[in-house]
């Protein structure tokens, strides 16, 4: 059997979160998103735990708990007050 391996492709399967979005790195693969940048990212991927503590949009909220919360990550304008940690 021959075959040209330059047409061998392979999926992403390993469900490491890199830069700890909370999206896994074959998801955000999927999504065209940067596996490496934790303020890239689409938050309706989201399907593990957020390990980091940015705060893409600077609204004062992390991303965690944007996420938790239900308010926009990418959004500075979608926020709870109560939940500001960063001045
Ligand atoms: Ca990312
Ligand atoms: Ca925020
Ligand atoms: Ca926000």
């Amino acid at each position: 059997m021959y075959y040209n391996v330059t047409d061998v492709t392979v999926a992403v399967t390993s469900t490491v979160d890199c830069d700890g979005d909370g999206v896994t790195d074959a998801d955000e693969i999927a999504d065209g998103t940067d596996p490496n940048d934790a303020c890239s990212y689409d938050p309706a991927s989201v399907t593990v735990a957020v390990t980091s503590n940015v705060d893409c949009d600077g609204d004062g909220v992390t991303d965690a708990d944007e996420i938790a919360n239900g308010t926009d990550p990418n959004d500075a304008c979608s926020y709870n007050v109560a939940d500001i940690t960063y001045q």
